[in-house]
């Protein structure tokens, strides 16, 4: 069984195509039950019109959803922050939007202000995984739907949260590393790989390189040698590059695996300061699928970028819609997403959205 989501209000005239994962928690790999839904050419969460029923969702009153946003740490985050911004104003929502810079109780506290001012609707996009299960149950005793955005929370019980709208990250991490597997194909000989990690404890980044690794068991020659957290921010990843280059020569990685752009643009100074070629003399592939990425592919620094979108507003929005309609929703929404190499950067850099 798939709830297929409702039209939203007409000022959004659009209706989203999803995939429908009725899982409890993240995906590992491709779920029998998936609805396998065609991307749009534009990558985003496509709007299709006439695919799903013609029911019109009208909110009974001034819809009120908090926020509580994670940073605004990387070139992803300000694009998924302006997507729920925009989508809020299409869907006359009222936003209520806390930035956390990362840090947990700073989200724990917005929450809680949220909580005071008896919101409809909360959302949250948790910087970590861990710790969430004392301030959800805070939530539901006061009696506020939750929906779980872009990053999973660890909880025993799903049932304090309403749905998870957010990316595949263990399927970015397969994606990347069957990437380097074919750009190395003709390399039988060691290959050293180091990897920039994203936020410790985070979805992304555990998914990520749980992906990663499982792929690489395929290959012995192929081996991480290197791996440390660089937050996901261009200076992290700039400053851990430079320490994995100061490493002897012959201990320096032959490929790298980014968890996400910012770090990977970060660690193409540090590649240039050293004195080599990024994208020739290192590989390079990336996650997120940034235009500053797209930029970097067209000039030979970045190889290959996984799309990671972050374009969640419109479907955020609805989700919300159909709670206060009373609707019910499936556990796990995936947005659709792709893999681009340099030979493909050149035609899509134009159609960038983020
Ligand atoms: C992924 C998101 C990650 C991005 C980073 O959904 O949580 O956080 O990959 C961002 O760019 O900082």
């Amino acid at each position: 069984m798939r709830t297929v989501l409702k039209r939203l209000p007409l000022r959004l005239h659009s209706c989203l195509l999803v995939f429908l994962v009725l899982l409890g928690g993240c995906s590992d790999s491709a779920n029998p039950n998936v609805q396998q839904a065609v991307p749009s050419p534009d990558r985003s969460p496509a709007l299709l019109s006439g695919l799903l029923p013609s029911e019109e969702v009208v909110p009974a009153k001034q819809l009120v959803l908090g926020f509580s946003q994670l940073g605004s740490e990387s070139a992803w985050r300000e694009a998924n922050t302006a997507s729920i911004r925009e989508a809020a104003e299409e869907a006359g929502i009222t936003l209520r939007l806390g930035n956390a810079e990362q840090d947990q109780q700073k989200q724990f506290e917005a929450i809680r202000s949220f909580i005071r001012d008896k919101v409809d609707v909360i959302a949250v996009a948790p910087v970590v995984q861990t710790g969430w299960e004392p301030i959800l149950l805070e939530i539901r005793q006061a009696g506020i739907p939750v929906i779980i955005v872009d990053r999973s929370v660890n909880v025993e019980d799903s049932s304090l949260y309403v749905t998870f709208i957010g990316s595949d990250f263990y399927q970015e991490g397969v994606k990347a590393a069957k990437y380097v597997i074919d750009k190395m194909r003709h390399h039988p000989e060691a290959i050293r790989i180091a990897e920039l990690q994203g936020t410790v404890g985070s979805t992304p980044s555990i998914d990520r390189g749980r992906g990663f690794r499982k792929l690489m068991e395929e290959r012995p020659n192929l081996r991480i040698t290197m791996s440390a957290p660089a937050d996901f921010t261009q200076s992290g990843g700039r400053e851990v590059m430079r320490t994995f280059l100061q490493q002897p020569e012959e201990k320096w990685p032959r490929v790298l695996f980014s968890h996400n752009d910012d770090m990977a643009i970060g660690a193409v100074e540090a590649i240039r300061e050293a004195g080599l070629v990024p994208g020739k003399d290192i590989i390079i592939v990336s996650v997120d699928g940034t235009r500053r990425a797209f930029e970097q592919m067209v000039a030979g620094n970045i190889n290959a970028v996984v799309e990671c979108n972050p374009l969640l507003g419109p479907l955020l929005m609805q989700a919300a819609a159909e709670i206060m309609a009373g609707r019910t929703l499936p556990k796990r929404m995936v947005t659709p997403e792709d893999i681009y190499t340099q030979e493909l950067a050149a035609m899509e850099v134009a159609n960038r959205k983020y």
